[in-house]
């Protein structure tokens, strides 16, 4: 039985003083509150650390406070003063912790040593570290390195990423899937083939100048909230933000400023959205076709002597594929494209009313374009738009996907990546003195299939919480327990801990915040944000535990236990002193990380180079590519209609990082008490004779076999298109089946599951 949801008013602007109290609360709950909150203003500073939250940009110079509510929770989360020390797992059985939910299990606190699992108690116990690395090394050198995997999560720092790539690698494994393979993949296959470089080409400056920002399923106010004031300097200029969701996000409508006392104090808060449009899930790919079918028409039909409306002398230039494009886009219907988008004609015209005024428009995107089937065209389309206009490599345009973890970016920038044309093997070689396999690694996705199949014998993570964040639940439960080994980087206890191998370990790591201390001295970290700046981060703390290793450390102890000794990689001397492995990353990369260790620690850090930025199109044709869209059926799976039958979207509160949950107030929504919960159109309900907290069960809709079902859930009525509900990951990943990814990137298409929704009695 869930707990009881509350409804409340929807806090009514992001920021604010509803930011300081959840921010005060948090503080609280977590022990340590004045030294954390004197910690905060260091929050994304040169001198302080990079936060571990989300991956936004950080100016130069930075805001006074330049961190957010999640960001101090995120921190706080960090430097909880809970431990969870030998003497609670002496008092545990794993089978019982298994009866905590996931919010108990992380909030009990830090681990403070290396543990294993024992069977014969089913109780983690504690092992020391080279007890830990030798039984590691001695079963990985028992198995094929191609049924190995080893996950990153996206938090880890460049120099712990680039260690474990590398380690996989000479291992004889690519199988490095990142938690980008369930997040910006579509991005990193999409911008490639459009236009020639894998990450978005806007920085700061480009907020400045911009004419129009449009928003596509990205919920700033939750994700990203430095990122508000960037939109709110642009709101503030006159600039339009045009939205495009489902979900009526109340955090996106307006924003106090919390660096703004009179704003503060007048209580008073800036309206962001100038339009907000609420497209059905999936529906963008039409929403985007139009806007494109529309300026198109209007360049058509202007009179003699007007200005153009597309940038004709830039698409001659610079563009590959515009005729075939225009022609496909001549060739749709408005009618599908209503019908699709969910969007009328007259909607789409506003939107593209204001995106020709401007002389410069910037795309910001996040999981509601690529989560679905048709991800990767879903980019596309909007990289075409930007493109008729010329929106790409100018000052204040361009694509802007924004990234989750705070080091995802830079993560597959260092190589972890299961593409092997993505690294520079060649280089490896050379340098390292190994051959490094060049057969492709596997996916998140393949990873888990390879779990349910039996084909893959171990999991290595660095960091994050499989168990919960992947599709498939039912099924790769099961087989994750017969896992032969499992091996857990980690800061806390989650579920991923106590589903696990026959052989289990648990290696607790200093989180970036703590003063990591080696040979030569504290160590200092990088991180690379969503625009390519590559920050240091300096720990500020004492660490939860003495007995935590770095993540670098625990990789070379990892890595030593398990490869032939090679003279050209000297673990211990990398663990040693960080900028022997920065130098690494400078030598396999020149182009982009010359100088790296100098250049990080000048004021504001420094950017990777963007050739797209430049309109330099390293692409297969030289130029940037339109793409000609054959179909706008984004999912020919999804076949709904009948009764009872919806379209679920999972999204994230502002009391979760991914699977971690902080609590259960999702105040901008203004749903509280519970996450066990559906979100309906209100005349759905009415429809189906469903009161506000009726009790619900979901179901799959796919003729595969498999069940999948969530139960127990309360319906709430929340602003959103009917036919369309949504509800919160991971509680609901049960129902998202493995097969229903991106095509082209295989990215889980958790916003777009087709369920059958019925009452609790039948
Ligand atoms: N506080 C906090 N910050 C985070 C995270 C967190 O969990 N908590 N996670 C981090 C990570 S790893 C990531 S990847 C990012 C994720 O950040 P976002 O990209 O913002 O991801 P979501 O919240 O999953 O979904 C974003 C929005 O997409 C909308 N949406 C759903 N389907 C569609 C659709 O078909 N079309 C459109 N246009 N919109 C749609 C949803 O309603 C939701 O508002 O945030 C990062 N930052
Ligand atoms: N249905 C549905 N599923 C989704 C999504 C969705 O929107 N809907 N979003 C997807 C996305 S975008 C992502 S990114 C994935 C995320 O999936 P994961 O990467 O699997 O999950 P996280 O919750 O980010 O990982 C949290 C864990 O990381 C560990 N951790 C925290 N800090 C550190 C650290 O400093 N070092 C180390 N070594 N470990 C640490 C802690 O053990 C914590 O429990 O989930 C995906 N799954
Ligand atoms: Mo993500």
């Amino acid at each position: 039985m869930p707990n009881d949801v509350r409804l409340s008013k929807p806090t009514a602007a992001s920021g604010g003083w509803g930011s300081l109290e959840s921010v005060a609360g948090i503080l609280k709950r977590e022990g340590h509150a004045a030294g954390t909150a004197l910690l905060l203003p260091k929050q994304n500073k040169h001198d302080g650390f990079q936060c571990v939250s989300c991956a936004w940009a950080k100016p130069n110079p930075p805001h006074l406070m330049e961190f957010c509510e999640n960001g101090a929770k995120a921190t706080a989360w960090d430097l909880t003063s809970n431990r969870l020390d030998p003497g609670f797992f002496a008092s545990h059985t794993v089978r019982e912790l298994e009866g905590w939910s996931d919010f108990e299990l992380e909030q009990a606190g830090r681990l403070t040593g290396p543990m294993r699992w024992d069977a014969a108690s089913d109780r983690y116990v504690p092992v020391e570290w080279a007890a830990a690395f030798a039984a590691i090394g001695a079963e990985l050198k028992g198995l094929d390195p191609k049924e190995v995997v080893f996950y990153a999560s996206g938090r880890a720092s460049n120099e712990a990423a680039f260690m474990w790539q590398l380690m996989a690698r000479m291992y004889g494994s690519n199988n490095l899937p990142d938690s980008s393979n369930m997040c910006h993949e579509s991005t990193s296959v999409a911008l490639p083939e459009a236009i020639g470089v894998p990450v978005g080409t806007t920085t700061l400056d480009d907020f400045d100048t911009t004419g129009c920002i449009l928003i596509f399923g990205q919920n700033t106010a939750v994700n990203s909230p430095r990122m508000l004031h960037q939109l709110d300097d642009a709101a503030a200029r006159g600039v339009p933000i045009i939205i495009f969701n489902p979900l009526r996000e109340h955090g996106m409508e307006r924003f106090t400023n919390p660096q703004n006392p009179a704003q503060m104090l007048a209580t008073g808060s800036r309206r962001l959205a100038a339009q907000y449009h609420q497209v059905l899930p999936g529906g963008d790919l039409a929403a985007l076709a139009g806007l494109c079918k529309l300026v198109l028409e209007w360049d058509a039909a202007r009179a003699a002597g007007d200005a153009a409306v597309v940038d004709h002398d830039f698409i001659a230039e610079h563009t590959h594929g515009f005729e075939a494009f225009a022609r496909s886009m001549r060739a749709l219907d408005w009618a599908e494209i209503e019908r699709r988008s969910g969007l009328t004609r007259a909607l789409l015209e506003q939107v593209a009313r204001a995106y020709v005024a401007a002389d410069a428009t910037t795309g910001i995107y996040g999981m509601g374009l690529t989560q679905h089937r048709a991800g990767v065209e879903n980019i596309r389309m909007l990289v075409n738009l930007l493109l008729l206009r010329g929106n790409i490599g100018k000052p204040g345009a361009g694509i802007c996907p924004v990234r989750g973890h705070s080091n995802v970016q830079g993560q597959r920038a260092v190589w972890i990546t299961e593409k092997p044309e993505l690294a520079p093997l060649d280089r490896f070689a050379e340098l390292f003195g190994f051959e490094p396999p060049r057969d492709k690694g596997m996916d998140v996705v393949e990873a888990a299939g390879g779990v349910i199949d039996g084909k893959v014998k171990a999991v290595l993570q660095l960091g994050g919480n499989l168990v919960r964040s992947l599709p498939e639940r039912g099924l790769l439960e099961a087989a994750w327990r017969r896992l032969p080994l499992t091996v857990m980087l980690t800061t806390k206890l989650n579920r991923s801990h106590l589903v696990h191998g026959e052989s289990a370990w648990l290696l607790p790591c200093l989180s970036r915040i703590e003063f990591d201390r080696q040979a030569s001295g504290v160590q200092v970290v990088s991180v690379e944000d969503s625009t390519m700046g590559i920050h240091p981060s300096h720990g500020q703390r004492e660490p939860a535990s003495p007995d935590l290793l770095s993540e670098p450390a625990i990789i070379a102890g990892i890595a030593k236990a398990t490869l032939a000794a090679n003279p050209k990689v000297d673990w211990d001397a990398w663990v040693g002193d960080y900028r022997l492995v920065r130098h690494a990353i400078a030598a396999c990369k020149p182009e982009w990380y010359s100088d790296y260790d100098n250049r990080m620690r000048q004021e504001g850090g420094f950017v990777r180079p963007n050739p797209a930025r430049q309109r330099n199109w390293r692409t297969g044709t030289g130029k940037a590519n339109f793409l000609a869209l054959e179909s706008l059926d984004a999912d020919p799976d999804i076949r709904l209609g009948g009764e009872g039958t919806f379209n679920l979207v999972t999204v994230r509160s502002n009391d979760q990082f991914n699977t971690t949950v902080y609590g259960f107030n999702d105040r901008f929504r203004g749903i509280d008490g519970s996450r066990d919960i559906v979100m309906m159109n209100a005349a759905d309900m009415a429809r189906l004779a469903l009161p506000t907290g009726a009790l619900v069960t979901l179901e799959t809709v796919a003729d595969d076999g498999v069940a999948r079902v969530v139960a127990g859930l309360q319906a709430v009525p929340f602003d959103l298109p009917p036919g369309c509900i949504a509800g919160y990951y991971p509680e609901l990943n049960p129902l998202l089946p493995l097969w229903h990814h991106a095509t082209k990137s295989h990215v889980p298409a958790a916003k777009s599951i087709p369920v059958r929704l019925s009452t609790a009695a039948g």
